[in-house]
């Protein structure tokens, strides 16, 4: 039932293991040893990006995944003029890869600077009580650039997803990650949101993250999931919360799947802040479910065009572009 490597490769559609250079680890109980190097750069416009090559820097930066026991050791290389950092979410790291200035773990300016991330099994304590795992949706991010909490660098796009899985999970053939930022997403607004495309039928996966000072909750329009670690059901009698709309506060994260159009067909299908103000304000995309040959459904090229088209309060305060054609 263990995955292996090469199908953990076949089955994310970022491919973010494939810088992957060196196994180390061979003891069972402690994983792997995966080292990558990310790049921390600046980009147009006075933002930052983290990418896997030098010039390759997106906002959000890269997805990175690992299974439970692995340890992740990241290289970062900073080639910006500022200090910044990267500290991540749901992982054990001792201080000095904590990313934070407290602990003078940071990258000077130029400065490389590794950071180890370590992960584990959940294990049976004493008592019978289990302790959890590190398996979850995590994020990370700059903490040291404008202050000692990095929200300069957030409010930048120094910020990436962060997914540790366990041995078994069920894997995706394509992976969205939503960061829901202030007023932006992944650092954009509405109509110039990302539009995350799938064919019908396609299992996605969806990683969303919280930042900045706001308050918000993501709906996906027609789809639904499991309010659980994995967005799935252990079983039929399995009586956990479904959800279609989840809270997003600055910090945290949530991930899940959904089957993309799974009854109720392709179309263009929105996704959005449910706060109204910020969903007026161009908190809002689309998640375009193509027909299952990847040809484009009756209905979705005018569907695209209107939301090209809606004037966003936050994007355009004119109201006479708010009048649809
Ligand atoms: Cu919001």
């Amino acid at each position: 039932m263990g995955v292996s490597r090469r199908s953990m490769l076949a089955g994310t559609a970022a491919g973010v293991l494939a810088p992957v250079v060196g196994f180390t680890g061979t003891a069972a109980a402690a994983g792997p040893v995966r080292r990558i190097t990310l790049y921390a750069e600046a980009l147009p416009d006075g933002l930052y990006g983290y990418g896997l090559e030098p010039g390759k820097a997106t906002i959000p930066g890269p997805l990175l995944e690992i299974y439970e026991g692995d340890t992740l050791e990241i290289e970062l290389v900073n080639t910006t003029d500022q200090r910044l950092s990267i500290h991540p979410h749901g992982v054990n790291y001792d201080t000095a890869s904590d990313g934070a200035p407290l602990n003078a773990s940071f990258n000077n300016p130029r400065e490389t600077r590794t950071y180890t991330w370590r992960t584990r099994a959940r294990y049976e304590a004493s008592g019978g009580f289990w302790m959890p795992g590190s398996a979850g949706y995590w994020h990370y991010h700059d903490h040291a650039m404008g202050t000692d909490h990095g929200t300069g660098g957030l409010a930048r796009g120094l910020y990436g997803g962060l997914i540790v899985r366990r041995r078994g999970d069920l894997l995706p053939s394509k992976q969205y990650t939503v960061v829901f930022n202030d007023m932006m997403i992944n650092h954009r607004m509405a109509p110039d949101t990302p539009m995350f495309e799938a064919n019908l039928g396609e299992r996605v996966e969806w990683i969303c993250i919280g930042h900045g000072s706001l308050p918000h909750t993501f709906h996906l329009h027609a789809h639904r999931w499991a309010d659980t670690r994995t967005g799935m059901l252990n079983g039929a009698s399995d009586n956990a919360q479904v959800v279609d709309n989840k809270n997003l506060d600055p910090g945290s994260s949530f991930g899940f799947q959904v089957i993309a159009g799974e009854g109720v067909g392709p179309g263009a299908w929105m996704y959005h802040c449910h706060v109204q103000t910020h969903s007026d304000g161009g908190m809002a995309g689309l998640f375009l479910v193509r027909n299952a040959d990847g040809s484009l459904p009756a209905g979705a090229q005018d569907a695209i065009d209107r939301f090209k088209q809606h004037g966003h309060t936050g994007h355009d305060a004119n109201p006479d572009a708010r009048t649809h054609a």
